[in-house]
């Protein structure tokens, strides 16, 4: 098991991860907890978010700089590196598409400044190319939920071994490198 702390006169964030990470969500912002629970099952990762912020803005944006920096750590040569996922969530259509090979980079946006803001702190500190294209959708929950559905989805195929990154059936490379 792995674990980040992060502590700033604004937030502090503590993450565990990888494997016998125990799955749990403490941020204080219930749909910041909703998010987070979403994108640990479609990504498979274990993960445990404890944080505490004074402003919410401060919150969310520094759990995604801490959760880019657990992902960059479990990322190595073996992964496969690239995952997409085209998401629907009722009215929501949204595409998303992740490299993991060390080229900061990030295209949005989403419908929340909030959440698009989350997505680019994440991506700068996974060190990830990280695209969304919302291609249909009227409710805003919906639209993020669906991009970290994706994002989730994404993760799991580029964190997942290169030789079984076709695979379907090939179950995620959690191991952490020292
Ligand atoms: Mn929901």
């Amino acid at each position: 098991m792995n674990r980040i702390r992060r502590e700033t006169r604004e937030t502090r964030v503590e993450i565990t991860f990888g494997p016998e990470a125990d799955t749990h969500f403490a941020t204080g912002d219930r749909f910041l907890d909703h998010m987070l629970g979403t994108l640990a099952r479609f990504s498979g990762l274990a993960l445990g978010i404890e944080a505490q912020g004074d402003l919410r803005h401060h919150l969310v944006e520094d759990v995604a700089i801490t959760l880019g920096e657990a992902v960059a750590r479990i990322t190595s040569p073996a992964c496969s590196r690239f995952g997409w996922a085209l998401l629907p969530m009722d009215d929501a259509l949204v595409a998303a598409a992740l490299d993991l090979g060390g080229r900061p980079w990030y295209e949005g946006p989403l419908p929340s400044r909030l959440y698009d803001h989350f997505m680019r702190s994440f991506a700068d500190h996974a060190r990830a190319t990280l695209h969304f294209r919302v291609l249909r959708g009227r409710d805003r929950h919906h639209i993020v939920e669906a991009a970290f559905k994706g994002l989730g989805l994404a993760l799991r195929s580029a964190l997942g071994e290169a030789d079984d990154a076709l695979s379907t059936k090939g179950s995620v490379r959690l191991d952490v490198e020292a």
